[in-house]
């Protein structure tokens, strides 16, 4: 079995997640699964920044709730590191529709709404790097060893 690409890859635990009590369910999740956090941050998502992370959504019509949702209260950023993170992430993460996302994942397992679906996770490797580089620095990524890296 291939070991796969070590990535690293952007969650956001949206204002839903965060009100909800769920950043500790969720970030548990990723824990177990081994997944290493090597960046977290907790803000305000502000328009400007809402824009720049949503763009290829601008012009569509849940854009504006879209907006206004991830604005309405503190996020959580996540920069995950693993590997096949990316695809493994979105795995976890479920289906954008939470009526229909699988039992077992975030989405699927915690909530019902489509605009607010908890989280949001990058969808390529491309995504991966435009958008931890809106939440992130270069310096803000901090290189440790997990204790079980290896054996998961
Ligand atoms: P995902 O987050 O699963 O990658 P995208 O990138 O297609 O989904 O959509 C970004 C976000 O836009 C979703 N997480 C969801 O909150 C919202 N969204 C997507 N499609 C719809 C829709 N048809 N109606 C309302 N909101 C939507």
């Amino acid at each position: 079995m291939p070991e796969g690409t070590l990535e690293r890859t952007l969650v956001l635990v949206k204002p839903d997640g965060v009100k909800r009590g769920l950043l500790g369910t969720i970030l548990s999740r990723f824990e177990h699964k081994g997944l290493k956090v090597v960046a977290a941050r907790l803000l305000l998502i502000g328009p400007e920044l809402a824009a720049r992370h949503y763009a290829e959504h601008e012009g569509k019509p849940f854009y504006p709730s879209l907006v206004q949702h991830i604005t309405s209260g503190p996020a959580l950023a996540l920069a995950l590191e693993g590997r096949s993170a990316i695809a493994v992430v979105r795995l976890m993460t479920g289906a954008t529709n939470p009526q229909t996302a699988a039992p077992g994942t975030i989405r699927g397992d915690f909530g019902l709404a489509i605009t607010a679906n908890l989280i949001h996770a990058s969808d390529s490797p491309q995504s991966a790097e435009r958008e931890l580089g809106l939440y992130f620095r270069a310096e803000e990524y901090l290189p440790y060893t997990r204790s079980d890296e290896g054996s998961v």
